[in-house]
């Protein structure tokens, strides 16, 4: 009875998600949930592609967190059409809230859309919320075993990206070992090792989101 009523709100969820992708691609926009633990990188990979796509691709984005505007502040500085989502404890973002949402963002006057969702490698992962694909931040400091713990969460990443590559000098990290474990269970993503403190592997990054926008 309980996996029931578990399945009906994932299916209802999926419906009001399926929503959400057909607004969106009615004004063509390309969405992006990205997900990560709290710290891995988000909102600082967010700003760094708003600055290496300026002048090809108009970005807005939704910041989802449990509680605070921090984000969204950090966002706007940056000049883009930025929400603020707070979750009030919640510890994922739903298809509801974006679909609540997305009638305050300006999609005919933009490309991409990042949805930032609140940091945490396990809920978030079980909500689809429209967008087109799923990216998630995996960070050194947190250990190449994530993988391993969080399976879902790299099961359904369509790209990974390993960020905080500076700081491997100070940390036991083995690259192999994580993406062993995410090949093992996810053939289709690529892992783009990246850090947003020096911009190494940035450019590929904003290559694979072109492509992806390219291709959808
Ligand atoms: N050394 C290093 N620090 C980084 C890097 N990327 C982000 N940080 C730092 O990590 C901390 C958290 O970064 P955020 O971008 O706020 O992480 P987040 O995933 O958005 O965090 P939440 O929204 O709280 O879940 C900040 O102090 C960043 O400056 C990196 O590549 N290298
Ligand atoms: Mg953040």
């Amino acid at each position: 009875m309980e996996i029931k009523v578990v399945k009906d709100i994932l299916g209802a969820n999926e419906e009001v998600a399926e929503k959400n992708r057909q607004l969106l691609d009615g004004n063509n926009v390309f969405a992006v949930n990205l997900m990560s633990s709290p710290g891995a990188g988000k909102t600082s990979l967010i700003l760094l592609t708003i600055k290496a796509l300026k002048g090809k691709v108009k970005i807005g984005v939704i910041e989802g967190d449990v509680s605070s505007s921090v984000d969204a502040e950090a966002v706007a500085k940056e000049g883009v059409p930025v929400i603020q989502i707070n979750t009030d404890g919640g510890c994922h973002l739903d298809a509801n809230m974006i679909a609540n949402v997305l009638g305050k963002i300006p999609l005919q006057d933009i490309d991409l859309l990042f949805i930032e969702n609140v940091g945490n490698l396990i809920c978030p992962a079980e909500f689809a919320l429209g967008a087109h694909k799923k990216a998630v931040i995996s960070s050194l400091p947190e250990g190449d075993d994530k993988p391993l713990k969080y399976p879902l969460m790299f099961h359904v990443a369509d790209v990974v990206l390993l960020n905080k590559i500076d700081l491997s000098p100070y940390l036991k990290f083995d690259s192999d070992v994580f993406s062993q474990a995410i090949k093992g269970m996810n053939k289709k993503a690529e892992i783009l090792p990246i850090s947003c403190t020096t911009g190494q592997g940035i450019e590929q990054w904003a290559s694979w989101l072109l492509t992806q926008m390219k291709g959808r």
